[in-house]
């Protein structure tokens, strides 16, 4: 098994949901943790309370130079990152494609597309030079589904399934693994922003069955991270026991 203490694990998004509960998941393994979203101040009450070794990063995953300088500006003993998990993202709105709001789209394209691009390109160089690495991408089972009204976030997470299995084309010739890991419906923050704050529409998503939690998913991500390295977990599609498909859900068995 890959031993995780003192490794240094990257996780984009880690204020909340799925991305905060990696982190949690690594300190409970002795990992060295970076975390980074745009709330700062939540990164810190995270830290305060993980008793692991972090380094906090104030990014938005949009900003081409500032995740450039970002990864490039890291104190020397943060810099050799082990573990990238991929978190950051978001979904906004649920309409037809022709009745869409476009500011959504792009905020989702920039994000989940664009954002996991820059921050790949700024780390992954580094675990080729120093011959070891793992990307861990959050997929979504809408990454390999379409359902009704979820266009162009299933667009932009069918785009990180395609990105996904490009990065393990493009470094089979280096030790360096990918695996996604592509939940289904998993009761964090996600709805709220894609309801723009609406916290009762939010919550309907989740009634009549039991989602998965961010815990949940951070098990198969620590998972996945602790194998061989020889061996390369490629994908994880992880649903509640209540979830068949992306439109299969069983509300009613609480
Ligand atoms: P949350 O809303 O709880 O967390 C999203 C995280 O992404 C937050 O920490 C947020 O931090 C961060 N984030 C959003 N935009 C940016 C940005 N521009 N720059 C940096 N960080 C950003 O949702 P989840 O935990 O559920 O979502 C995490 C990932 O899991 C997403 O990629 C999502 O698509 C995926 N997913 C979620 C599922 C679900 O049902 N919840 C199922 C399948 C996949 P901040 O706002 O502080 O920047
Ligand atoms: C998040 C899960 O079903 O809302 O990726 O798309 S779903």
């Amino acid at each position: 098994m890959t031993d995780l203490r003192n490794k240094i694990v990257l996780v984009t998004g880690a204020s909340s949901g799925i991305g905060e509960s990696c982190a949690r998941r690594f300190a409970k393994v002795g990992a060295r943790l970076i975390l980074a979203a745009r709330r700062l101040d939540r990164l810190k009450k995270i830290a305060e309370k993980l008793g692991a070794d972090c380094h906090l990063l104030n990014l938005d995953v949009q900003n081409r130079e500032e995740v450039e300088e970002s990864i490039s500006a890291l104190p020397a003993d943060w810099s050799a990152i082990d573990i990238l998990v991929n978190n950051a993202g978001l979904s906004r709105n649920l309409a037809k494609l022709h009745e869409g709001n476009i500011d959504g789209w792009e905020d989702m394209i920039n994000t989940n597309i664009k954002g996991l691009l820059y921050v790949s390109r700024a780390v992954i160089p580094g675990m080729v030079k120093r011959g070891s690495g793992h990307v861990i991408n959050i997929g979504s089972i809408a990454g390999r589904e379409v359902y009704p009204n979820g266009n162009v976030y299933c667009a932009t997470k069918h785009a990180v399934d395609a990105l996904t299995k490009g990065m393990r084309i493009d470094l089979v010739e280096s030790p360096v693994r990918v695996t996604t890991v592509d939940p289904g419906l998993v009761e964090t923050e996600f709805s709220q922003v894609r309801f723009y704050g609406d916290k009762e529409r939010a919550s309907t998503v989740y009634q009549g069955f039991k989602p998965l939690t961010g815990a949940d998913v951070a098990e198969s991500v620590v998972w996945a991270a602790s194998q061989p390295q020889h061996v390369t977990i490629a994908e994880i599609l992880i649903l509640p026991t209540a979830q068949a498909s992306a439109t299969s859900v069983n509300k009613s068995i609480g």
